[in-house]
């Protein structure tokens, strides 16, 4: 019971890991009958500006998330879907959260370290350091924060990449409660998804990505059954006989049952068993066959509800109205509580 939130950033369509880390927990604790849960899934715009984005290219990715979202069996009618961009009440919160979150808690986030490493990397020449990456990049876990605490959310089902971001979430929710002596946060917590994280057809040491240069990387929620085949096919593995689940050894291998694993909804050691003796081409022919089964209904609702504008931008007002008499509430007592109401 409580408030549930979530997000996903419009930056492209969406894929295989942001189906099965995400998505597909969504809609299971939709249909969750026992769960007297409230849903709140957001399509976060402000977090898509941290990397540079084409204007035209980020206003279709953002009606297509919402088109996906729905696609993947997400029922507007029981959750709250909305575009967080349309809220101003996280950008508010956003702010008064990072006046009481230090600079060296940013600075140990990975993410914020992965940046800097790659910025480094392909800048070898010049001296790069962070002075040269822009500050929302930086800052950007402080408004996931404000995403989540201006509903009040207690759970929150993300996929393993963003436990640190949730931990530092919990972090200024106490900091906050401490400072102002109130009980007004919750500390949210992690809801553990089984796929935790899927990983780079190409480069198996890096998660599946959207913004991944290498297109073959990663299968998109529109790939059909051809690309799905050819994607998976060329799928980096290795060359040792037999198949087994060692992440750290065959990270290849092991991603590949951890999908097969994730859109069978079965468990990862269980499907490694039943290959111990077969070989990668088998295996990958069943990751196909599995991946296609998964994603052929979706696929379709998905071309169909793309064009549907009026149906998306009907869905879009009403979530972003029950969004926001929600967090217009929180916002009013952070206000109150900080010293800033608004004066009659
Ligand atoms: N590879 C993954 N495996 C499991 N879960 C994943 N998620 C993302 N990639 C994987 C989960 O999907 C949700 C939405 O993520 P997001 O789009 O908001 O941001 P992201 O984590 O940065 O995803 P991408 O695809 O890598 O996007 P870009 O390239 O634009 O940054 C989250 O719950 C995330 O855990």
């Amino acid at each position: 019971c409580g408030t549930v939130f979530s997000g996903i950033q419009p930056t492209g369509i969406p894929h295989l890991g942001n189906y099965l880390g995400a998505f597909s927990n969504w809609v299971k604790l939709q249909n969750d009958a026992s769960s007297q849960s409230q849903l709140i899934f957001s399509i976060v715009g402000w977090h898509a500006l941290t990397l540079p984005q084409n204007p035209k290219e980020l206003l279709h990715s953002r009606h297509d998330m919402l088109a996906a979202l729905i696609s993947v069996g997400l029922d507007p009618s029981k959750v709250i879907i909305f575009h967080q961009d349309q809220n101003p009440d996280h950008v508010e919160l956003a702010w008064i959260l990072s006046c009481i979150t230090p600079i060296g808690k940013l600075r140990r986030m990975t993410t914020w370290k992965a940046r800097l490493a790659a910025s480094r990397n392909a800048n070898a020449e010049s001296e790069v350091d962070e002075s040269m990456l822009n500050t929302g990049l930086f800052t950007y876990p402080i408004l996931q924060a404000a995403d989540i605490l201006a509903y009040r959310a207690n759970l929150v089902p993300v996929g393993e990449d963003q436990q640190q971001h949730l931990e530092l979430s919990r972090d200024i929710a106490d900091t906050f409660n401490r400072t102002y002596h109130t009980d007004l946060f919750p500390l949210p917590q992690h809801i553990i998804t089984p796929s935790k994280r899927i990983l780079s057809l190409k480069d198996p040491t890096s998660k599946m990505s959207k913004s991944a240069v290498d297109v073959q990387s990663r299968i998109l929620l529109t790939d059909e059954y051809p690309q799905i085949r050819s994607k998976i096919r060329a799928a980096v593995t290795d060359s040792i006989a037999g198949i087994t689940y060692d992440p750290a050894g065959r990270p290849g291998t092991s991603n590949l049952l951890t999908i097969l694993a994730g859109c069978t909804d079965t468990n990862v050691s269980d499907v490694a068993k039943r290959y111990e003796t077969k070989g990668h081409g088998q295996l990958k022919a069943d990751v196909v066959e599995a991946v296609e089964e998964l994603l052929k209904a979706p696929r379709t609702e998905f071309n169909k509800l793309r064009g549907e504008t009026k149906y998306l931008a009907s869905v879009s007002e009403s979530g972003l109205g029950k969004a926001r008499s929600i967090s217009q509430r929180t916002l009013a007592e952070v206000r109150r509580l900080i010293g800033l109401s608004r004066m009659p």
